[in-house]
């Protein structure tokens, strides 16, 4: 008989949380990676497909497969309590992964994944329905707060960690060779309208407040053809938006994204991209902008952080003014819409004295293109995570919330402000109506 495995991705409790091609990628590849050796169950709080989702009023999907979550309002965590904002769960309702428990026959293994550090309540509660219900299954975690945050996961008692990138330890636990030739187990999904692709790991940059460096090493392109398989399977699962989960996709570009993108076009795959996970400006050049939008490109998200000089030296130096301006001209001669590309700026980062947000605000509209405001989410073993042991306890993940972090560093009211300066700057761009 099979091992059988029961895949979970947990609720998420946050203060906000909002479908933007979020799955759990991670979790996917290592059920790939054991296809056809084992019987597997999917349980996804976040599949906003799921028949209970899919009925509720207000959650649609908008026309590129983004949308909300269900959620109910919960009281804050104790520390949490003192920031301003309601606190919810998002996803299904728990009753439905108990009844799921009770009805299937048990499994030997449960996989779960773990992503932003925070949010481990939704995986503490994932473990109590599972340990109640069925007492004797394993239960293995995975993902990012497992790698960064591991002391404090071990504090929730699973069975195994996998901790990072190293999944050795987890096909000796399950005594299981891989074939790691299989894509990501997206027919897992009884139905599907987004899936996600990852071209490489790691980045070349070196960005203070980032873990990535760290976890993932040096850049290093997947195989093309793996990729292309993967993207092929999506399509024939009904995926019609594609996000990218890339950390540098635009690094390398004529030996990775380039013939990725010619093959797309060469076998006239009709699909959206997106770009959520930060492009790199620097990298955007006029013949790679041209070949993004002919092949599908949709939305493009381009980390900025800051027009300040001295902010971006003293945080990596990854990209420069200049950078954006060329990247946001090249995307809007290429057809991209303007109103589709959006630079991202940290807000609550400790150095904010020298990011000039403001006007790093302001010279992102006067190129045209949106602004967004990305809430700093401090991270333990990077340089600016360990700065913020200055204004909060590391050791507890709630903390690195990125609602909570810019209010506690900032106040209430200046977060405020600058998010209703975004939105009017964001609200005087000129409505293009294309398609
Ligand atoms: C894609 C991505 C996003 C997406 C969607 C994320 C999602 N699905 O929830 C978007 C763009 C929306 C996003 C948003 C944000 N993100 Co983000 N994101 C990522 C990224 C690039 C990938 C995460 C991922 O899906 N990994 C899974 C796959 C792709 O990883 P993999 O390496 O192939 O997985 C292998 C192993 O890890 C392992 N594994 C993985 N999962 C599992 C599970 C099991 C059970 C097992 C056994 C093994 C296993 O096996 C895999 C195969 O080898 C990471 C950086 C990174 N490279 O990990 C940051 C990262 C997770 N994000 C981060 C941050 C800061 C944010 C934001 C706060 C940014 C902002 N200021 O707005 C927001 C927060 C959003 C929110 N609602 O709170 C931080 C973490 C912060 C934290 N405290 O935890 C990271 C680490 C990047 C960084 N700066 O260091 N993010
Ligand atoms: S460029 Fe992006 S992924 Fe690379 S180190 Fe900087 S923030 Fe992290």
């Amino acid at each position: 008989m099979k091992p059988r495995i029961l895949l979970v991705n947990p609720p998420v409790y946050d203060f906000a949380a909002y479908g933007f091609w979020l799955k759990p990628y991670g979790l996917l590849t290592v059920a790939g990676y054991l296809h056809g050796k084992v019987d597997v169950e999917l349980f996804d709080y976040l599949n906003r497909l799921h028949p209970f989702a899919a009925k509720q009023k207000n959650l649609e999907s908008d026309r590129w497969g983004r949308g909300r979550f269900y959620c109910e309002r919960i009281p804050p965590p104790t520390c949490l309590k003192h920031i301003p904002r309601y606190f919810r769960r998002f996803g299904l309702p728990r009753n439905l992964f108990k009844d799921f428990l009770t009805t299937q026959q048990q499994c030997d293994f449960v996989l779960i994944q773990t992503m932003m550090t925070y949010w481990y309540p939704g995986v503490r509660e994932v473990i109590e329905d599972v340990r109640s219900t069925w007492p004797s299954a394993k239960i293995i975690l995975g993902g990012n707060y497992v790698t960064v945050c591991t002391k404090h996961a071990q504090g929730l008692d699973p069975d195994l960690l996998v901790q990072g990138t190293n999944l050795g330890p987890l096909w000796q636990y399950l005594k299981i060779e891989p074939d790691l030739n299989q894509s990501p187990l997206w027919q897992a999904y009884e139905k599907l309208n987004v899936g996600v692709l990852k071209l490489s790991d790691g980045c070349p940059f070196n960005c203070t407040y980032c873990s990535v460096p760290e976890v993932y090493g040096k850049f290093k392109a997947r195989p093309l053809q793996h990729s292309l398989a993967e993207l092929e399977l999506l399509c024939r699962l009904g995926a019609e938006n594609i996000a990218f989960y890339d950390d540098a996709l635009l690094f390398n570009a004529e030996q990775v994204l380039m013939p990725f993108l010619n093959e797309v076009i060469k076998r006239k795959i009709k699909v959206n991209f997106h770009s959520p996970n930060a492009l790199n400006a620097r990298f955007l050049t006029s013949e790679l902008a041209e070949l993004m939008v002919r092949a599908g490109f949709k939305t493009f998200y381009l980390g900025f952080e800051s027009a300040s000089v001295q902010w971006q030296q003293q945080t990596g130096s990854k990209v420069s003014s200049d950078d954006l301006t060329k990247a946001s001209q090249h995307l809007i001669s290429a057809g991209a819409v303007p109103k589709n590309i959006t630079a991202y700026q940290i807000l609550g980062h400790p150095q904010i004295d020298i990011q000039q947000l403001e006007d790093s605000m302001r010279f992102v509209n006067s190129l045209g293109i949106r602004g967004m405001l990305a809430d700093f989410s401090p991270i333990p073993g990077t340089p600016d995570g360990m700065y913020c042991r200055e204004w909060v306890d590391m050791d507890e993940p709630l903390y690195h919330n990125n609602t909570a972090f810019p209010i506690i560093m900032l106040g209430f009211d200046e977060p405020n402000r600058l998010k209703d300066l975004q939105r009017k700057l964001n609200r005087s761009l000129p409505n293009i109506h294309t398609h």
